[in-house]
Order: structure tokens, then C-alpha cells, then sequence
């Protein structure tokens, strides 16, 4: 039975006064509680809190305080549109939306105008503090409610259970000999597993100081004088793109790549540069993360190791193949997907293993490699996940827009980038992009627009992506 979520949060150095940095503003421990306290206070009670999540001390102050109080915390990304925010906060019945400031750190726009779903605006003041004394929540109550893409249709929430955080957070702490000692650096957006759960709690529970960069820039990761980083490949490719900035990452203990595929040049540049070879690491928003290579053990480009503590990997391949849908078992899994029950029995096999998608093999010595997905309709750019679906009823939203059909490209840099082939009238790219990046998160926004006469089909009807000409 692993310690209470938050065991550590006043521990140790309550009163350094930078033991949280998140773009550019420091406060201690003891501040962050103090009016992560005062956040509990108003919200106690509430069945679920949406929190508007900027890069900012008060979100990490939002979260924290909602996790004292034993509220779920429903994250919304500061760059959502309308449409995205509002199917966010009417799935999840978030009544509350707790925000931080709207000044030069908030990175995103304001809320959108126009019919929106009943949320009443809570801004999250600093200064206000209060001391906590509620009884510590049941472990098996959910953390977090995370929207997470599938291959059609909106977003779902996926629920994630206090036990399941702090049970994947002390496996990576024992996988990375993650301590109190080590200082973390990142710049990743606080509404997803990687920068939320990792990068904010994982710091929280271990007792290691935290910089958040607000960006995740080569400039800001070199200025940051960490001993671990985390980031997303591109953010990786980035920093190898910038020879100073990633020399000046040699200091550090660790590097760490996750969220999607670190193609091996993009490995053998920071090892050269560096002098580190990354260590990489698999997950989920339904399972966390599951799979990593370790601080005291072998990092091989295209691998993700083996599986963290308490998890348990197969390979459902055919037949005579080694190659399959990796499947996975373990205490970090979710709870299920909000008022989806036929979405989330379909996420399991019926002898109870979670069906990650992932095409996957496992060599005779353990090690995992990911060599793809079982669907194309997942989009991974820049690290983010992105249904096809979700982006061509964006686009179909559009007067203008016929027939829409969204296909992932290779991308040097983000890995894949969103294409969009559309039978439209009257419009332009330019356009078509401003469009979707306003009605849903910015970066699932097609990078280019090719228009057709027609999508191709095949005699039932449906359009066929794999016919549709190079991007
Ligand atoms: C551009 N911009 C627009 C726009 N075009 N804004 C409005 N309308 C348009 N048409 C603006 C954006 O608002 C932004 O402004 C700026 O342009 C650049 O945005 P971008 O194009 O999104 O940035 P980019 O450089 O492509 O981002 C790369 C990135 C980002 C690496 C920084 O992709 C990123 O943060 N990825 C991390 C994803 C992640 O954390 N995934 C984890 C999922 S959890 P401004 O002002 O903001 O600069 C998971 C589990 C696991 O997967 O295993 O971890
Ligand atoms: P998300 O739900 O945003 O957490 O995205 C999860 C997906 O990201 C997984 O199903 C994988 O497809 C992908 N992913 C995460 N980490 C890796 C990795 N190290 N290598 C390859 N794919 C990854």
C-alpha cells in the first residue's frame, strides 16, 4: 500500500523559497500549501472542479488545493475553443472553473463568448492562505478526470484514481532513483499526463524542486540548471537542433523522453552533445506510464525498456508473428472513461487486460520497442494525441466545408503533422487552420489543407485514406 498522495508536500525544505518555479514566479512549499488550503476551503464538497490550466503557480496551487480537498480535478486546456471547452465542462458537470491570473503569464486567450456551458469562475488568489485539516481522501476516489482523444467523435474522460498516481509515481521514482535531491525541469502544458501527473505531482511526491519553463524551449531548458528533464521528442529534436543549449543539459543526471516515438537520430545527437543517452519511457493517459528504461540500466535507441513495478506487458500477436497490440495489466490503470461503459468495456480484453492500441514487440531479454498504432485515426504531433474524427467534424462545422478527411503525415519535427483533405467551396487554407484551431485546442489544427473534387471511396461509400494523394 503505497503513502498518501500528497505525503510529502510540505517535506523537505518547507521554506526554500524556490521550490516552486513555474515561468519565471517562485514560492515555497509551505506558501503552496498554505494556499493550495485556502483553495480546498472554497471548493470542499464540490463533486468535481474544472481548472482552467495556464502555465502558472496558481494552477499547480489549484490542483493541489483540489487534491486536498478530495475533489476531482477536471483540466482544461487554456487554448481551447468553444466547442472543445464546452463538451470539457458539460461531460464532466465541472461547476466550477477555478483560473489563475489573466496577465502576460497566461498563455492562453480568454474564455470564448457566446452560449457556454453553466461554469462559475473561481480565480485562485496567492495570497489567501488557510491551513487544511480535512480528513486525507480515500485512495481509490479519482485524482483527475483527463479528455483524452479517440479515433472518432469528442473527447472522453478518462478517470484517473489517487492510488493509481501515486502507485505510477513511486515506480518511476525507483525506475529514475528520483529524489528529494534532484531538481526537475520541463516546460510541458499542465492539462495531460506528461507535464500534470509527472511533471507537477511526480515533483510534489518525491520532494524535488520543481522548474516549470512556461514554454518548453532549448534556451529556457539550458538556462534551468536541472539534474532531470523531461520532454516530448519534439522538444528533444529542438534542443538537438541547438548544439549550446543542449551541450549546456551535460550537467544533468537524466534525460527523459516520452509521449511519443524519439526517433534515434534524435537519441544519438544528445548523446553526442550531451554526453547522456536518453533514458525513454511509454504511456498513456488510461494507464500512465508504464514502460521505461531505467537509471541504472541499459538505454537502446527505439526501446522503451521494460515494465515499471506492479506492471505486467503481453503481446497479442497472431499466430506465427511477433509483432501485436501490446496489452498491459497493473495498479496504475483508470477507472474507466465518464459515462462511456460500452467505450470502456471495449478498452479491456475479456480476460481483463487494457488493449493499449500501440503496436508493439518485446525482445527475448524484456526489452519493449513500439513500432506503431493499430489505428491511423490517432494522430501523435508534437507529443500531443489527436483524433481524426474530432478534427473532421471541426472542419465539416465550417459552411463551406463538404467533405473532410484528416490523416497524420510524417513530420521531422512533430513527429507526424495533421493534414486535412477537404471538397470545399469558397474558402482558403489559411482560413480552414484559424477555424479549427478557434473551435478546439490550437494544436489540433491542421498544418496544411489539401483541397480535392472528391474523397476517394470505395464501393460501400466510405472514404479511403489510404488513397488520398501525398500530403
Ligand atoms: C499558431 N498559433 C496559433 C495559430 N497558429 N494560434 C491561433 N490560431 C492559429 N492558426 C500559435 C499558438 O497559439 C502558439 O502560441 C504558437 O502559435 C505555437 O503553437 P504550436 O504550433 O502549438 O507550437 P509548436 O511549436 O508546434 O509546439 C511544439 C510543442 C508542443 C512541443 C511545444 O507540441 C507541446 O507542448 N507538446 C507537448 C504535448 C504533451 O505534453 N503531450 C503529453 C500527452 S500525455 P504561443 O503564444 O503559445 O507560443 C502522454 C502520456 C505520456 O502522451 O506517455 O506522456
Ligand atoms: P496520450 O493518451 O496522449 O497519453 O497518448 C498515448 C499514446 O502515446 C500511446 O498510446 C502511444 O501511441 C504514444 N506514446 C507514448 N509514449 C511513447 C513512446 N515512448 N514511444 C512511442 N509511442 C509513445
Amino acid at each position: 500500500m503505497s503513502a498518501p498522495l500528497l505525503t510529502s508536500l510540505a517535506e523537505p525544505d518547507g521554506d526554500r523559497p524556490d521550490a516552486l518555479t513555474v515561468a519565471g514566479r517562485s514560492c515555497s512549499r509551505e506558501a503552496l500549501l498554505g494556499a493550495a488550503g485556502a483553495v480546498a476551503a472554497r471548493i470542499a464538497g464540490a463533486p468535481v472542479v474544472a481548472v482552467r490550466a495556464t502555465p502558472t503557480v496558481e494552477t499547480v496551487t489549484a490542483v493541489v488545493g483540489a487534491l486536498l480537498a478530495g475533489v476531482p480535478v477536471v483540466p482544461v486546456p487554456p487554448d481551447s475553443g468553444p466547442a472543445e471547452r464546452d463538451h470539457i465542462l458539460r461531460d464532466s458537470r465541472a461547476a466550477l472553473l477555478l483560473t489563475g491570473p489573466q496577465g502576460a503569464e497566461d498563455a492562453g486567450r480568454e474564455a470564448p463568448a457566446g452560449p457556454a456551458a453553466p461554469v462559475e469562475t473561481v480565480p485562485v488568489d496567492l495570497a489567501e492562505r488557510a491551513a487544511w485539516t480535512g480528513p486525507e481522501p480515500d485512495p481509490k476516489a479519482t485524482a483527475f478526470i483527463l479528455y483524452t482523444s479517440g479515433t472518432t467523435g469528442a473527447p472522453k474522460g478518462a478517470l484517473i484514481s489517487r492510488r493509481a498516481v501515486a502507485a505510477d509515481l513511486d515506480a518511476l521514482a525507483e525506475a529514475w532513483a528520483w529524489t528529494a535531491e534532484d531538481t526537475l525541469v520541463h516546460g510541458l502544458p499542465l492539462f495531460h499526463v506528461h507535464g500534470l501527473v509527472l511533471g507537477v505531482l511526480g515533483a510534489l511526491r518525491t520532494g524535488s524542486r520543481l522548474v516549470h519553463t512556461g514554454r518548453p524551449t532549448p534556451a529556457a531548458y539550458a538556462a534551468a540548471g536541472g539534474s532531470l528533464y523531461f520532454g516530448v521528442p519534439t522538444v528533444w529534436h529542438r534542443v538537438a537542433q541547438d548544439p549550446d543549449a543542449a551541450r549546456a543539459l551535460s550537467a544533468a543526471r537524466l534525460l527523459v523522453s516520452g509521449s511519443a516515438p524519439l526517433p534515434a537520430p534524435v537519441f544519438r545527437d544528445l548523446e553526442r552533445l550531451t554526453g547522456h543517452r536518453p533514458v525513454e519511457r511509454y504511456g498513456m493517459t488510461e494507464t500512465l506510464i508504464t514502460l521505461s528504461t531505467r537509471a541504472d540500466g541499459e538505454r537502446r535507441p527505439g526501446y522503451v525498456g521494460t515494465p515499471l513495478s506492479g506492471i505486467r506487458t503481453r503481446v497479442a500477436a497472431e499466430e506465427g508473428a511477433e509483432i501485436g497490440e501490446l496489452q498491459l495489466t497493473g495498479p496504475t490503470l483508470f477507472d474507466g472513461y465518464l459515462g462511456r461503459p460500452e467505450a470502456t468495456t471495449g478498452s479491456y480484453t475479456e480476460d481483463g487486460w487494457f488493449r493499449t492500441g500501440d503496436i508493439a514487440a518485446i525482445e527475448p531479454d524484456g526489452f519493449h520497442r513500439i513500432v506503431g498504432r493499430a489505428s491511423t485515426d490517432l494522430i501523435k504531433s508534437g507529443g500531443y494525441r489527436i483524433g481524426a474524427g474530432e478534427v473532421e467534424n471541426a472542419l465539416l462545422d465550417h459552411p463551406a466545408v463538404r467533405e473532410a478527411a484528416v490523416v497524420g503525415a510524417p513530420h521531422e519535427d512533430l513527429g507526424q503533422q495533421i493534414v486535412a483533405y477537404v471538397v470545399a467551396d469558397g474558402v482558403s487554407e489559411a482560413e480552414l487552420i484559424d477555424f479549427v484551431a478557434g473551435q478546439l485546442s490550437v494544436h489540433k489544427r491542421p498544418r496544411k489543407v489539401r483541397f480535392l473534387d472528391a474523397l476517394p471511396r470505395n464501393a460501400m461509400g466510405k472514404p479511403q485514406k489510404k488513397l488520398l494523394p501525398p500530403a
